[in-house]
């Protein structure tokens, strides 16, 4: 039995470099937003979580403990519970642990190797009848499942609306490429930031504290260590707007000055003003994010939303 994870070929640090310097020499610049997630990145996440303005993780959580039994219950028994982007288990447990759930095997799918390590880890003690089976991969790129999984009925689970960092055609690329990889009479269950006033975006994404702004700011320092960059921080200013055109909150890392920054040996102009788009976050209306999914071979099934209509939760089926 394996007891790494699975590696499917996601990016070692020079591919960092040369991602960051593609995106870096494009017009507009662009950084991936999955650059966030280093160590640093992923605590500065869980604190923005915990902000009072951030109220997208705590509504599902609290949707998804109300509606665990239900979701367990749609699964076959002896499911793979598939999660992607799984950064920890914390609201896979809500299903794996529900009333009348009967799981067999957990997939959790990340780029980060360590958070995985830790998952099996605390699985084997909370669940020793569970196989946990990590695999380290970027799930855009159409990992391939574990063997040990292949005769099961899956439960494909993309919670905290990681979604809304895709383009409407990479989030419909996204669905189909899971509809095949779990395979017919497979369900799906995504979380999506729903759609709302203006006010209540801007805030979610400009806290008070700062944290988001540390967030943002931290992919230089990220690039500074992995990708042989020399940013200068404190030259470049977070920003987050709402763009309703394209319905999405867009971050940027705005150049407070003209400068000139070396990555990897290649230099990279900046003039005084210009951003690097570091994040796209979507916003779906319920009506919206059904369509994405039928575009891409899902039966929107159900869908659960909050009393205030922040957050929703969608089941998908393949059939
Ligand atoms: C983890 C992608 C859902 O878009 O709200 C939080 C990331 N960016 N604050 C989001 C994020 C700025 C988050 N997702």
């Amino acid at each position: 039995m394996l007891d790494v994870p699975l590696f499917d070929g996601y990016a070692a640090n020079a591919d960092i470099a040369a991602e960051a310097l593609a995106g870096l020499t494009a017009t507009p610049k662009t950084l991936p937003s999955k650059l966030f997630y280093d160590a640093e990145g992923v605590r500065l996440f869980d604190d923005i979580t915990r902000l009072p303005e951030y109220y997208l993780t705590r509504t599902e959580t609290r949707l998804l403990r109300q509606i665990a039994p239900e979701l367990a219950r749609l699964a076959p028994p002896g499911s793979a519970l598939v999660e992607y982007g799984a950064s920890d288990e914390a609201k896979a447990r809500l299903l794996l642990d529900a009333d009348g759930a009967t799981f067999a095997a957990y997939v959790p799918i990340d780029v980060a190797g360590d958070a995985l390590d830790g998952m099996k880890m605390r699985l084997r003690r909370h669940a020793p009848a569970l196989g946990v089976h990590p695999l380290c991969a970027d799930f855009t790129q159409d990992p391939v499942l574990p063997h040990a999984v292949r005769l099961m009925a899956k439960f494909g689970f993309f919670p905290g609306s990681t979604i809304g960092n895709l383009e409407p055609p990479a989030a419909r690329l996204f669905l189909a490429q899971a509809r095949r990889a779990l395979g017919d009479g497979a369900w799906l269950v995504v979380g999506a930031d729903l759609l709302k006033d203006e006010a209540t975006l801007h805030a979610a994404y400009n806290d008070a504290a700062g944290v988001t702004a540390a967030f943002n700011l931290n992919v230089l320092k990220r690039l500074n260590r992995e990708a042989g960059a020399d940013f200068e921080q404190h030259r470049f200013a977070h920003v987050a707007i709402w763009n309703a055109a394209q319905s999405r909150i867009e971050m940027h890392l705005r150049s407070q000055i003209g400068q000139t920054v070396t990555i990897a040996g290649s230099r990279v102009d900046f003039r005084a003003g210009e951003t690097i788009h570091t994040e796209n976050s979507y916003k779906h209306s319920v009506a919206a994010f059904q369509t994405l999914a039928e575009q891409a071979g899902w039966r929107p099934a159900q869908v659960w939303t909050d009393p205030d209509c922040l957050f929703s939760l969608h089941a998908l089926h393949a059939g």
